[in-house]
């Protein structure tokens, strides 16, 4: 008889972006992909899933992607059997049916929740612990981190001996901009641009039209575009359109897939990220980065962004460590980044190094979805 597969159930309320759904389809398909899991995956917006996946029907209740079995989580709950493992991903409330399900199911399931990522050292402590209870259900808490005693990043398997094979062939990497329509203005900085709207932008891109390096920059359709048709004073920016300023070159790229955007990352110098999972695909590209916080009430982010930057910046030298502190600081206040960028741009080289040894000494730990199955066998 074939073995029957532990089944896992991963709840997704999409709050607004792309982060939460981005971040549990990945995960999704990792389950099924390396650990052989039988994972279901309950979204409450296809729509917003349909833009990182454009094979999802968005009518659909129940559909096969990349053998992840998608329910749509409908606001009416009909009845289910709950599985073995069940993550709530960001505390999203499950339905109340289906903790009566949990409850009811010998044996419980091993209920947890997928905290959202931050670098803070509190996580170290709270990682694994147990939560509330429902019944005779115990939730405990996963977070995910960069520091050990975490739950770790999501990293596929072979993620950075694809990304080293297409960042040596410079073959694979005209192929793919050329898909995106993309041609490299010769001897520019290519950069690209994921960001929430940023007031900051149009010195950063008045800085770039003036530098004496051409800068070519590939903005994916989304919340910033507003500022950037501010600044090259047009309207209705959309994917495919290109304006120079001087030594600047703006493209706007449409939205791609996330093993696309993955590759569009590995292709650029720099890359300008938001959220979570953009941060995260960011530090595997072994580049240069710069993030955009979510931001949250009462500034809270705020002290995230210094977690991680104390964490991340440590081993360069001072002045590289201000320099790019100062960019990410700026940028996050929403402050004129100009000279932040210049003096960034002046520490080029470790900042390179630095990024790849970064990445490295991240994927030394094991990866979350890993982390997970283990917590769950640890737990049995
Ligand atoms: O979209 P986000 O701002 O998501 C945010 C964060 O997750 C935040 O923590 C959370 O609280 C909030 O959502 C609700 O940024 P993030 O996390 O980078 O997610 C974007 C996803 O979109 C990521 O999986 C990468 C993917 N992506 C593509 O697949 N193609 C693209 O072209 C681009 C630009 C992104």
């Amino acid at each position: 008889m074939p073995e029957m597969k532990t089944r896992w159930d991963i709840f997704c309320t999409v709050v607004d972006n792309f982060g939460d759904i981005g971040v549990t389809w990945r995960l999704a398909r990792q389950l099924v992909a390396e650990h052989s899991l039988a994972v279901r995956l309950w979204v409450d917006d296809l729509r917003a899933f349909e833009r990182l996946c454009p094979d999802i029907d968005v009518a659909a209740a129940q559909q096969w992607q990349e053998g992840v079995d998608v329910r749509h989580w409908p606001a009416a709950w009909l009845p289910t059997d709950a599985a073995d493992v069940v993550i709530a991903a960001f505390a999203c409330q499950l339905p109340s049916a289906y903790m009566d399900a949990m409850a009811a199911r010998d044996p419980r399931p091993l209920w947890m929740n997928l905290d959202y990522l931050s670098a803070e050292d509190w996580v170290i402590g709270c990682h694994g612990l147990p939560s509330v209870k429902y019944q005779s259900v115990q939730k405990y808490f996963f977070f995910p981190g960069f520091q050990e005693g975490t739950g770790g990043l999501l990293r596929e398997g072979g993620l950075l001996e694809r990304r080293r094979q297409f960042q040596q062939s410079a073959e694979a990497q005209r192929e793919f901009l050329q898909s995106l329509g993309i041609d490299p203005v010769p001897g520019a900085l290519l950069i690209s641009l994921f960001a929430y709207e940023n007031t900051g932008l149009a010195s950063w891109l008045e800085v770039m039209a003036g530098d004496s390096r051409p800068t070519h920059l590939l903005v994916p359709e989304g919340r910033i575009l507003g500022d950037v048709e501010r600044w090259l004073g047009v309207e209705g920016l959309a994917a495919g359109a290109v304006h120079v300023r001087d030594a600047l070159t703006v493209q706007v790229l449409p939205f791609v897939r996330q093993d696309q955007y993955d590759r569009l990352l590995w292709s650029c110098e720099f890359n300008a990220v938001r959220g979570e999972d953009s941060f995260v695909r960011a530090q595997w590209a072994g580049r240069p980065l710069l993030w955009h916080i979510y931001r949250q009430d009462e500034d809270i982010h705020l002290d995230k962004l210094e977690a991680f930057l104390t964490l991340y910046t440590e081993g360069l030298s001072a002045p590289a460590r201000e320099a790019i502190s100062g960019l990410w600081r700026a940028w996050n206040g929403a402050d004129p980044v100009a000279d932040q960028w210049l003096a960034t741009r002046k520490h080029w080289p470790e900042l390179q190094k630095h990024a790849e040894a970064w990445c490295l000494e991240q994927a030394s730990r094991a990866d979350l979805a890993t982390a997970l199955v283990q917590f769950y066998r640890n737990w049995l």
